[in-house]
């Protein structure tokens, strides 16, 4: 009995999106910001309205029309210093810019501060997402949100820091990061909103560990004091930018050898094992040796499977690979008894930057910024994405109790940046890896209710 309209769409359900703005802002004067608001709540899309949106869509393609449905969506969210600024009590730890280097490992930049986009550096207190189909479509209502809090004029409320824009991927790349990998394959089921049988795989969690107050969040009985921090979620957001040329220079250089596998085979084979899946997004837990690319297509299976009875074996998956770092499925449940239903997050994002050029891919060298505008939510962000990234990526003995050391997460690990088991016939060969994922920025956000917006931010 989760309350659909009570809680941002981008959460659950996730707004329906071929472009998006992330728009970062400072607020200059909070008490018109606060006026401003109400103005941009009805703007504001929830997962009820997402779940409509989503209707229209497949009603569209059923009847055989062509193009997309002109469709826009908005969301808010609000960082600690935002919260300062409204002179509100925020349910918060810190801003990322005091965890980037202390926790998550970034690269530290001669004055204190991670090597950031000068823009991250600033004081960020707010971000607006908005959600389309196309850039006429997030274009105008970007002007009109800018018209809402008189942007650039002597009355604004807000000032922009910076705004990115993602575009999902061209033609048959579109789902598809820009290493080429099918994403977004594997989000939590959450009991009570998501249908566990639509994907079978890592077991449902309660409604809590994504948002707040719900059963499950940890801190229900603190959010219970504070009504309006209640069906709110934690946005963990990080600007990354991925070294495409260089990383498929890297698989190119270094191709698995196995009978019967051609060179670009055993590079495919390379790739797929940082990931643990291949770039179709069968899982290679599944499917080690041999893309099935049936298999990835198929909800009911793409995502069923734990690592079960390998808990000590990287035969078929390495034990750094990309989706065993950061979800580790039975290595922890089965084998160490330990529920991570307080470690899942539901990942969003979308991909920024240009296709690779013809320049690029003959110089392996990157010329042009893309990546991952990743952003993912959560009850919590200490015990979801910054674990994720601090206890299990960055960590070169997880997961525990392996005879072979692991090593870090090949794409996002930050340090000592090795791992074992990419080769299936020396599994204790430690390979030394280049960095192919920069973090240039990135903040902690609280995306809140709309009783939250309505009631206590917005006057
Ligand atoms: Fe990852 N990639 O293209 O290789 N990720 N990720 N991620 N990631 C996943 O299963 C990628 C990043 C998670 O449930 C897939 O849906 C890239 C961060 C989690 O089995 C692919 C970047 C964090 C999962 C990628 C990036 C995570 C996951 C497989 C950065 C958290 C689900 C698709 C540029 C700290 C695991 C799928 C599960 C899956 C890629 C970042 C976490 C292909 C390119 C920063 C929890």
């Amino acid at each position: 009995n989760l309350d659909l309209s009570n809680i941002q769409g981008d959460i659950l359900s996730g707004l329906p999106k071929k472009t998006q703005y992330y728009l970062f802002f400072q607020i200059t004067d909070g008490t018109k910001f606060k006026k401003d608001l109400t103005k941009l709540i009805p703007l504001v899309k929830t997962v009820a309205q997402v779940l409509k949106d989503r209707e229209t869509i497949k009603d569209h393609k059923e009847k055989g029309h062509k193009g997309l449905v002109p469709m826009v969506g908005v969301n808010i969210a609000f960082s600690h210093s935002g919260f300062t600024q409204l002179n509100e009590n925020d349910p918060f730890i810190t801003g990322q810019k005091v965890d980037a280097v202390t926790h998550l490992g970034d690269t530290k930049n001669s004055s204190l501060g991670p090597d950031w986009e000068p823009a991250f550096l600033q004081d960020i207190h707010g971000l607006i997402i908005i959600s389309g189909e196309g850039h006429a479509s997030i274009d105008k209502k970007k002007q009109e949100i800018e018209g809402i809090f008189n942007v650039d004029t002597p009355q604004a409320s807000i000032k922009e820091v910076t705004t990115i824009r993602g575009d999902v991927r061209p033609c048959t790349e579109s789902g598809h990061e820009h290493f080429g990998f099918l994403d977004g394959i594997s989000n939590p089921t959450i009991i009570g909103f998501d249908d566990a049988n639509a994907n079978p795989g890592p077991k449902p969690i309660k409604p809590g560990f994504i948002l707040t107050g719900r059963d499950g969040d940890a801190d229900k009985p603190k959010r219970e004091t504070a009504p309006w921090t209640v069906d709110g979620s934690f946005l963990a957001f990080r600007y990354l930018f991925q070294k495409v040329p260089e990383f498929n220079d890297f698989l190119k250089k270094n191709p698995i050898s196995k009978d019967g596998l051609s060179p670009e085979e055993g590079s495919e084979l390379l790739g797929a094992r940082l990931v643990g899946r291949w770039k179709s997004g069968a899982p290679i837990d599944i499917t080690p040796f041999k893309d099935d690319p049936a298999l990835a297509a198929d909800s009911k299976r793409n995502n069923d499977f734990h690592f079960t009875g390998e808990s000590n074996d990287q035969t078929k998956c390495p034990f750094a690979a990309h989706i065993r770092k950061t979800l580790p499925r039975d290595d922890l449940e089965v084998t160490r008894h330990t529920d991570i239903s307080n470690r899942r997050i539901i990942r969003r994002g979308i991909q920024f930057g240009p296709e690779v050029t013809k320049e690029e891919k003959d110089s392996a060298k990157t010329m042009h910024g893309r990546g991952l505008l990743f952003a993912c939510y959560s009850s919590s962000i200490a015990n979801g994405f910054r674990f994720i990234q601090e206890s299990w990526a960055d960590a070169q003995s997880f997961p525990p109790g392996t005879t072979t050391t692991p090593g870090l997460d090949p794409l996002i690990g930050q340090g000592e940046r090795e791992m074992t088991g990419t080769d299936p016939s020396n599994l204790t060969k430690s390979i030394t890896l280049p960095e192919f994922i920069v973090p240039r920025g990135g903040e902690y956000f609280f995306s809140p209710s709309l009783k939250g917006l309505k009631e206590t931010l917005a006057v």
